[in-house]
């Protein structure tokens, strides 16, 4: 509670982390309000008021918006120029790319833990056509082919900003080299952070967005980062069941139900079809722009257990790929890159480190299926890791062999860490 009372804002947000993290960005406040709600349900309902506020005109609710004119964190407004966008939000700056979709879930995870249900159903009933405005923008504009999964343009839309996933993206781009300064590794030691080549491909991609006014159809014609992510659609598959239920206990809406039903049965077939690897046992990411499955094992190719997309089967094909590969008596689960790869780096951001929200998610997908045992080891394991570091971004998978000083990484006090430690230790 002292992390996130210290990292609020005046302007009704929880920043995710202080000095390397300094706005407020759209997965994080989602992670924030259910800790919030256990504590201070007012607060959760003004974080995600907050973010909805900064929603543009096609339903579109960008990745960070830029509360301030706070100068610590690159690249900031003034890079990203949202207003290119002519329905962009005209109250806030922001970025022109989204994150995961966790915004459904999250107002139903606030009914669950408000002890006030009337009050919190009439935040809800007040704000569930913004988010169901925000599906039905993805349903139109980020699915090309009509196959029920959404592209994300932008490895920083996928949440898992440097995954190896992306290494041979980065191969088939001719970036140009930018001269910037990086802020960043002012606030964190540089080998736990992407490389400076790394963000030139991470520029690049925003400046043929910018090129064409952060126009969908552009983008999805002329980006080179084009990719249906398993995450990134898992969350928007729960985002969409929550929904239906919402829906159904404001009563009425009868039509958006029916949508959402059907956008949920196209959208669970197509990612068991396409995004499964039969091989491999593990959902896995689709390069649309080069046109083949980039098959590689993250913590991200377990998130579909969260939103009942497999059936019970796959879902013991899941947790043994889980195990052999990740599971070791030696390993805190889950890391967030399969430690059997040679792309594995224990220490380095997303291409390996344990984090806290995945964790979180594969704790609550594994409990959906009945499959107790591995469910409470990774619950255990998340407990263990903030006990005896604290309240990091991101934690060493392995456990101390004597010889090293394993520890957390990235920022200290960080935000969905502390909420999400609230929760589990409010579950059982
Ligand atoms: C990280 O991403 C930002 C860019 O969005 C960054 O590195 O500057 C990621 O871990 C992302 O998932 C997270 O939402 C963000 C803020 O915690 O930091």
């Amino acid at each position: 509670m002292e992390v996130l009372d210290n990292n609020f804002q005046e302007g009704g947000f929880t920043i995710p982390s202080e000095g390397l993290y300094p706005f407020q960005w759209k997965w994080d406040s989602g992670f924030i309000a259910i800790g919030l709600s256990y504590y201070n349900i007012e607060r959760a309902k003004l974080e995600i008021n907050t973010l909805l506020d900064a929603q543009w005109g096609n339903g579109f609710i960008p990745h960070i918006v830029f509360h301030n004119e706070n100068d610590s964190y690159f690249p900031g407004a003034d890079f990203h120029k949202s207003e290119l966008h002519p329905l962009a939000s005209k109250k806030y700056r922001s970025t022109g790319m989204t994150q995961p979709p966790v915004t459904g879930f999250i107002l139903l995870e606030m009914y669950r833990i408000a002890k006030d249900k009337t009050d919190m159903l009439n935040f809800i009933k007040a704000n569930i056509d913004k988010v169901y405005n925000n599906h039905d923008y993805f349903y139109t504009h980020r699915d090309p082919f009509n196959e029920g999964l959404m592209y994300i343009y932008h490895n920083w839309e996928s949440g898992t900003d440097n995954s190896p996933v992306w290494d041979d993206i980065w191969e088939t781009m001719d970036s140009p080299k930018y001269n910037f300064v990086r802020k960043d590794t002012t606030h964190v030691d540089a080998s736990q952070r992407p490389s400076n080549r790394e963000y030139d491909h991470y520029l690049y991609i925003v400046d043929i967005a910018k090129e064409h006014h952060y126009d969908d159809a552009k983008i999805a014609e002329l980006s080179p980062f084009l990719v249906q992510d398993p995450l990134f659609n898992a969350m928007l598959i729960k985002s969409n069941e929550a929904l239906i239920e919402l829906y159904g206990l404001i009563g009425g809406n009868e039509s958006k139900i029916s949508t959402l039903k059907s956008w949920q049965e196209k959208s669970c077939k197509a990612i068991n079809s396409k995004l499964f690897d039969q091989e491999l046992g593990a959902y896995v990411h689709f390069d649309l722009r080069n046109n083949k499955p980039i098959r590689h094992i993250t913590s991200s190719s377990f998130s579909p257990l969260f939103a009942n997309i497999p059936d019970q089967d796959r879902a013991g094909i899941l947790v043994k790929t889980m195990m052999d590969r990740f599971g070791g008596e030696d390993k805190y689960l889950c890391a967030s890159f399969d430690p059997t790869n040679e792309r594995f780096n224990p220490k380095k951001y997303w291409r390996g480190p344990v984090w806290i929200n995945m964790n979180w998610i594969l704790y609550r997908g594994l409990k959906n299926y009945g499959l107790k045992e591995v469910a409470e080891r990774i619950k255990k394991d998340t407990v263990d890791l903030i006990e005896r570091f604290g309240f990091y971004e991101y934690f060493d998978c392995r456990k101390d062999d004597g010889d090293l000083e394993r520890t957390g990484y990235g920022g200290n006090n960080f935000s969905w860490s502390a909420a999400l430690f609230i929760d589990l230790m409010n579950s059982d």
